[in-house]
Parts: C-alpha cells; sequence; structure tokens
C-alpha cells in the first residue's frame, strides 16, 4: 500500500469515525452540539475547489481565453504536479486573460488563490481577478508586478459576495507593456474556496434545534 491509499485508508476512518460520533450525539439528545459540529465538518469540506483543472494537469481544459492569446500547458517551470499553464500574445499590448465562469452563493466568503511565475519585464504585472456577475459590486484583484525566477502566491479575499449575484468569471489576467515579449507569464494551483455549506444538509437536523 502506498502513502496516498494509506492517506485514503485513513481519511475514510475518520470520516466514518465522524459519523458514529454524530449519531451518538444526536441519540443522546445533543441536537445543538450536533448541528454546531455539523456546521464545522461542512466548512471544512467546503474548502474543496471551485475550478475544475485549477492545476492545468488537463490540459487547458475547462478555462476559456482571450482573443488571440497563447494559452498552453509547460512542463517547466511547474509550482506541482506535471504541468502548469503559460499565456502571452504576440504583436501587441495590452490585457491577455484566461478565465472560467463559476457558480457562487449570494452573501458568502469567497477566496481565490494561485501560483503565479512572472520573470519577463514585457509583462507589466499579472493578476487574479474575481468579477460578480449581475452585481454593481466591484471586482476584487490582487495583482504581481515583480520579476522573479520562481513562483509566488497570489491571493484575492472577498469578504462576502453580493447579494443580487449568482455566477462570477474568475480570471488571470497578464499586461502586457511591450509587444512580443520573449517569454511568456505562467500559472499553476489556482483555486477558488467558499465558506458556503452545501445546500440542503440542514433542515432534517435544525427542526429539532430548540429556538
Ligand atoms: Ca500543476
Amino acid at each position: 500500500m502506498n502513502g496516498r491509499e494509506r492517506a485514503r485508508q485513513s481519511n475514510g476512518g475518520q470520516a466514518h469515525q465522524r459519523c458514529r460520533i454524530l449519531a451518538l450525539l444526536i441519540l443522546s439528545g445533543l441536537v445543538p452540539v450536533a448541528v454546531a459540529l455539523l456546521l464545522a465538518l461542512n466548512t471544512a469540506h467546503a474548502q474543496s475547489n471551485l475550478l475544475g483543472n485549477g492545476g492545468f494537469e488537463e490540459g487547458t481544459a475547462g478555462w476559456s481565453q482571450s482573443f488571440g492569446s497563447t494559452f498552453v500547458t509547460v512542463t517547466t517551470p511547474v509550482s506541482s504536479g506535471n504541468w502548469a499553464a503559460s499565456l502571452t500574445k504576440s504583436g501587441t499590448t495590452g490585457g491577455v486573460w484566461i478565465y472560467q465562469d463559476v457558480d457562487v452563493f449570494a452573501g458568502a466568503t469567497y477566496t481565490l488563490t494561485g501560483w503565479v511565475y512572472k520573470n519577463e519585464s514585457a509583462f507589466s504585472r499579472v493578476c487574479l481577478r474575481i468579477e460578480w456577475h449581475d452585481s454593481d459590486w466591484p471586482d476584487l484583484a490582487d495583482c504581481l508586478s515583480e520579476d522573479n525566477d520562481f513562483y509566488r502566491p497570489i491571493t484575492v479575499v472577498s469578504a462576502l459576495s453580493p447579494p443580487d449575484t449568482s455566477k462570477a468569471r474568475i480570471k488571470i489576467i497578464a499586461a502586457i507593456r511591450t509587444a512580443d515579449a520573449p517569454s511568456p507569464v505562467y500559472f499553476d494551483e489556482v483555486g477558488l474556496t467558499s465558506s458556503m455549506q452545501p445546500v440542503g444538509y440542514f433542515p432534517l437536523l435544525l427542526k429539532n434545534y430548540p429556538s
């Protein structure tokens, strides 16, 4: 058995044990304790990546690109796994980007993270951005402008998503300041996580919750 299989078995065992503890708490009449525990477990569970192929191990699948850009996967430099993405555009200056549209909950917290390798002065900066659909609330972005020959993290934190949104566009944008950059910019491990618990999980327990 390799390490990954052992970890999976261990996770399965822990989940089973959590279910037993939860059942015991409910049977003991400790419903508020069970609900609190369930909320905590769901919060941990909800931290999975809402983006598909955020590590670019499946090529460019799941991502769309701005018109005329060159968006391909590479084996070096890579932050994790075997592949990362590279992005550039020839013969022009200005913005170039890739994106994914995702369903979001109103009033939830979202965090966008990614690793960026920018070691080319022809690019002025690289940004991660959350654009809320159907909302006047401002987009959220964080950028990296210095050049380094290693991957650096970018994190975009939203306090709360707008009350009138149900979709967001997640963008990685590179700004070209000098046309025909000798090297592209690279990204890896792009992730979007949320505080929001899965829908439809609570009513069964909450109907007995004392007010
Ligand atoms: Ca990767």
